[in-house]
């Protein structure tokens, strides 16, 4: 398993533990799980470098809070690991430019952008992405569903080597739960629940104020009517909550509509909150354990960097000497 998250903002989003963070905590024990902090994506867009330090910190702490444990999974941060960069520029020279092209959240963000905003290292973000997978041999990377075509990219430029040179990385499937894959903005259902895309009332972080977050899910945008029901073409804004609530509760969305039989929306939302508050106050006492230990986080953080360098350099070694780089001597 291979995934990561960019410390981009102090908090992550609920969009990002339900339809990542989590798969992360429950596959670490049965998996060799690699999961990194993505700093080296994280600048694809212009970043403050004290605030880029303390997110990277604080990133690392809530992957720890979630359940993420150093003994069971190997966690470090991306740019202390070289050869991510050092196998994306081989990457690089195997993507064709109308393949990389064709990403579609590089479209989005560079049209948002424009042109004289937009880096190369945001165009050649997909790319390195394949080499963080590759470099692992990953089976399986569990993300949310805008990573999808990301993954599929991952697919075919590691078959493109192994058919090029000989057989050499494992060929990774996308893991996605689809109940989770994309939560929506709980004000804009049409769109997912996103750092740079959501307004304030519409993201959910998990570092906020509960309270703040619990005002949040009692405002979501629902929809015309008042029955409690799923229907993501007719009612996305309840299903998109009805979604949420039975990750968080475990029961299914078809248990969750019987209980609201009779109920009107306002129910929903109440218990939501109410279940919100009690998943993320544990959470946020976790992380801050985490962060009042700075040097126990950066030892946790060197463990899990020198454990995927020994992976990692075998691979690049491997990769270099199939293409047919001279060893230094
Ligand atoms: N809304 C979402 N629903 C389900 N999964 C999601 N992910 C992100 N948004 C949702 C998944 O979270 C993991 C980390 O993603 P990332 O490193 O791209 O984090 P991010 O930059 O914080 O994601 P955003 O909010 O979507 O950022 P912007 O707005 O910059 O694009 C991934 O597995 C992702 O699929």
């Amino acid at each position: 398993m291979l995934s990561g998250i960019q410390p981009t903002s102090g908090s992550f989003h609920l969009g990002n533990y339900l339809g990542a963070v989590r798969q992360w905590v429950d596959l670490q024990e049965a998996n060799d799980a690699f999961y990194m902090v993505v700093d080296l994506h994280a600048i694809t867009v212009p970043q403050d470098p004290k605030l880029l330090r303390e997110n990277t910190r604080v990133s690392a702490a809530q992957l720890l809070g979630a359940g993420l444990d150093p003994e069971h999974c190997t966690l470090f941060v991306q740019s202390h690991v070289p050869e991510h960069a050092q196998l994306g520029w081989v990457m690089n020279c195997l993507t064709g430019f109308g393949e990389a092209a064709r990403m579609t959240q590089f479209k989005d963000k560079s049209a948002k952008q424009g042109a004289d905003s937009t880096t190369v290292g945001l165009f050649t973000y997909p790319i390195l992405q394949i080499a963080d997978i590759l470099l692992y041999q990953a089976d399986a990377v569990p993300v949310g569903e805008d990573q999808r075509q990301h993954v599929e990219i991952t697919r075919d430029v590691a078959e493109r080597f192994n058919t090029r040179y000989s057989p050499t990385f494992t060929v990774p499937k996308p893991y996605i739960l689809k109940e989770t894959a994309k939560i929506q903005d709980l004000q804009d259902p049409a769109v997912k629940m996103s750092k740079s895309a959501s307004s304030p009332k519409g993201l959910v972080s998990l570092l906020d104020e509960p309270k703040v977050s619990a005002k949040k899910f009692k405002s979501a945008v629902t929809d015309t009517g008042t029955v409690v029901s799923y229907d993501e073409e007719e009612k996305p804004g309840v299903s998109n909550l009805l979604r949420i609530h039975s990750a968080l509760s475990g029961q299914s969305v078809e248990q969750l509509v019987a209980h609201f039989e009779g109920k009107m929306y306002g129910a929903l939302k109440t218990e939501l909150a109410e279940l919100f508050t009690e998943w993320v106050t544990p959470f946020q006492e976790r992380t801050r354990t985490f962060l009042d230990d700075p040097a126990e986080l950066d030892r946790v953080l060197a463990v899990g960097a020198e454990k995927a360098r020994a992976v990692a350099s075998q691979t690049l070694e491997t990769v270099y000497d199939r293409i047919g780089f001279l060893p230094a001597a």
